[in-house]
Order: C-alpha cells, then structure tokens, then sequence
C-alpha cells in the first residue's frame, strides 16, 4: 500500500468540516427535523490528534492513537458558539471530553486543539462519560459526568462502580472539580444531571438510582433529590419522577438526558428509556414536562417515543441505540436536540418550543394495554374520518 502524506490528511479533514449538512427531507414528522449528516463522527476529530506528523518518526504515517467513536455530548450555547462536550472514545476504550464548536448549530463543528484536561482526583476513577452542561443561575456552567470505577469487591472484571463526577467552568476551558456526588440511599449513580436553578434555595439534581452497574435493580426511575452544598454535594432522599413502567420504552431502564428546558407551560425534559430485548438493551429518547415551580411534579406524560434510532443510525458499536445528554434552547425559540446513534457518531435534531410544548401536552398518554391503545387509536381514525365526510 502506498503510505499519504499529513498534509492529505488534513486536507480530506478540512474538506469534511466544511461539508454542507442539508435538512433530510424524507422525514416528517410534524415535530423536529432531521438532518442528512451527522453533525460530529470519529473522522471530526483532527489528525494532529491520532498521527505523528512527522515522516522521521512515522514513515508509514500510521496512526498512533486512534479515534473509536465520538458520541453522548453535553451542549452549550456559550459567546454566540453552540459548544459540545462530547464523549470521544480512544481505541484502547477510554473516554474523554473534548469540546467542539460551530457558529452554526447543525454544522461546521470543529474540536479545539487539545481535548479538556480533568483534573485528576479520583484515584480509582478509569473512565469518563457522558456530560450534561448545566448553566445554572448561581453563574458557573457545570458539568456532570460518568466516573467510573473497578468495583473493589467484586473480582468479575467487568463488574464496575458508577459515580456523578462534577466539575465546574466558566469558558470551557479551566475546569475546576469538586468532589463526586454522594448519594445516601443509592449505592451506584448514572446519568445524573443538575437543574438549572435553585429550588427551595437549594441546589437540585435529577439522579438514576441503581443497585448494581448495569441493573437498576429497585431504583425505580429518574430521581430529584435536593442538596445544600454543591462543593461537598450529597443527596438524601430522591423521588421518583418519571417511574419505569412495565412493558413501556423505559421497562428496564430511565434516565435523564438533556437538561430540563424551561417554558411558561413547565420543564420539559427530554429524557432515554431503555427496553430488553433478544438483541440486547435498545435506547430510545422520550419526554416529559414538569411543574414550573416544583419541578419534581409531573405534569405531562406523553406516551412513547420521541426518537428513536432510523436507517443508518441503527449500527454502529452498541447498535439500536440513541441517547442524547444535550440539547440547545436558541433565542429563536428554536431548539437542537444533539443525539448520539449506536455509541459511534452525534446527530442534531432541530425542533421549537412551540412544537415540543404541543407533543409534549397534547400526545395521548400511554394507556399501558394493547386493548386500550387500540382504543385510543380507533378514536382517532372515526374522529378524521367524520372530519374528512364532512368535508368532502
Ligand atoms: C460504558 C458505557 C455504558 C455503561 C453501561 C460503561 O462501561 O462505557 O457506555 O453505558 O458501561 O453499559
Ligand atoms: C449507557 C449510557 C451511554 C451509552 C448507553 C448505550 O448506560 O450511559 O454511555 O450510550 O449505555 O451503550
């Protein structure tokens, strides 16, 4: 094989981040746009960081340190620039955060010189994912993470201890961490995302209380719990807001996504829903909204899928899979939901809030039996169907 040059390496790069992302206009749905490209993928991820420049020492211009997959990002509208913290994984399996960004909000995302530098406090922590970016009125942007560990007493390699890891920022760039999240009642902790404002003075997180590292076991859904301190944070009780229900999209596992965008109707949370089946856990998105003032109180539950994983977003390294863990609240009103598909690549779906109010509190909720959905369904068709005779 013929080895290329850096330079031709960088020039296919460069021709990639100026690819135009066009709407894709076979999907409708009445609620959000989907767009042709993803918006970010491993091939985003500048050579300077996977090769040796240099010929001397890299004569076959091999990469050195590969990029596997880049997904599950927080986003952040910050100066005027939609910013993504975005989960990039390594060849040898690591995650770490690197912050991309664009002045447009479905392209053009490029990732600045060097991936965040955490600071290096949790001595048994080996990985890091999935950050939410919170904005929250005491003025710092917070991020909140996956910090995972070796579980110490459990000699399967695989076995593992998920905590809340927060750090703190005001650019993106310096990172102050504090320490972990405690939770008094749950013994393991994911997809972990901290309200934007205070509620009864206190700083508010919806956490994913679980039993074991993958099974959720008796945790029964995504959780609110308050906290006094957020440089020392714990967590006492944590009410179940949205419960995992049998035979739904969220049966085996929920949890938090974006953070909660806030409308004069209520929070609007898009949140994942996790179901078995024989080929393994499949993610989708789903939403709900609660009270204005108590935001722990549900008040729409609309049933189903927002979004679910379509064409070529089905494969990738965990297949059947989205997530998302950001998304943009413009000035506009207009608002991007950046996803993941399949653990490989990030997607943005663009939608308003009038339309997300409008799914949100006018979907039908789930009736929970195959008889009564198919109720529901009928009310409909004779409904149109009268409405179409009559105007014929
Ligand atoms: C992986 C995550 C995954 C979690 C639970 C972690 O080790 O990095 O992507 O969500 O395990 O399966
Ligand atoms: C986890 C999440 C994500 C991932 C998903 C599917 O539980 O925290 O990191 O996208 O599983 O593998």
């Amino acid at each position: 094989m013929r080895s290329r040059s850096f330079e031709s390496l960088t020039e296919q790069y460069e021709r990639l981040l100026v690819r135009p992302n066009p709407a894709d206009e076979h999907f409708y749905n009445g609620l959000f746009i989907r767009y042709r490209n993803p918006v970010l993928t491993r091939e985003h991820t500048p050579p300077f960081w996977m090769y040796d420049a240099n010929p001397e020492t890299n004569p076959f211009m091999m990469q050195r340190l590969g990029v596997n997959a880049v997904l599950n990002s927080g986003a952040i509208k910050l100066n005027g620039k939609y910013c993504l913290v975005v989960r990039a994984e390594g060849m040898d399996r690591k995650s770490f955060f690197a912050v991309a960004e664009s002045d447009r909000p479905t392209e053009g995302f490029r990732f600045r010189d060097y991936p965040v530098i955490l600071p290096d406090t949790e001595k048994q922590e080996t990985n890091v994912y999935d950050m939410r970016l919170t904005a929250h009125e005491d003025g710092w942007i917070y991020g909140v993470f996956c910090s995972e560990s070796k579980d110490p007493a459990n000699a399967d390699l695989s076995a593992a201890v998920a905590a809340a890891g927060i750090v703190r920022t005001k650019d993106l760039e310096n990172w102050e961490r504090l320490p972990n999240l405690v939770t008094l009642n749950s013994p393991q902790q994911r997809n972990v995302v901290l309200h934007p404002e205070f509620v009864d003075g206190k700083y508010a997180f919806y956490t994913r209380p679980m039993d074991d590292f993958i099974e959720t076991g008796s945790g029964g859904g995504i959780g609110f719990g308050l906290c006094e301190d957020i440089t020392h944070a714990v967590v006492g009780e944590e009410k179940i807001i949205s419960r995992r229900k049998y035979h739904t999209l969220t049966e085996a596992k929920n949890g938090a996504g974006a953070v909660p965008i806030k409308t004069d109707k209520g929070w609007i949370h898009i949140a994942h829903g996790v179901r078995n089946t024989a080929a393994g856990l499949r993610y989708v998105l789903y939403a709900f909204a609660t009270d204005l003032k108590d935001p722990s109180k549900i008040i729409a539950e609309p049933s189903g899928m927002l979004l679910g994983p379509l064409g070529r977003e089905r494969i990738g390294d965990v297949s059947n899979v989205v997530f998302t863990n950001g998304a943009i609240a413009d000035n506009d009103g207009k608002v991007y939901i950046y996803y993941a598909s399949s653990d490989t690549r990030m997607h943005v779906a663009e939608t308003d809030i009038e339309r997300l109010k409008d799914y949100v509190f006018h979907t039908p909720e789930d009736p929970l039996r195959s008889p009564d959905c198919v109720r529901q369904r009928a009310e409909l068709i004779r409904k149109n169907l009268e409405y179409m005779s009559e105007r014929r």
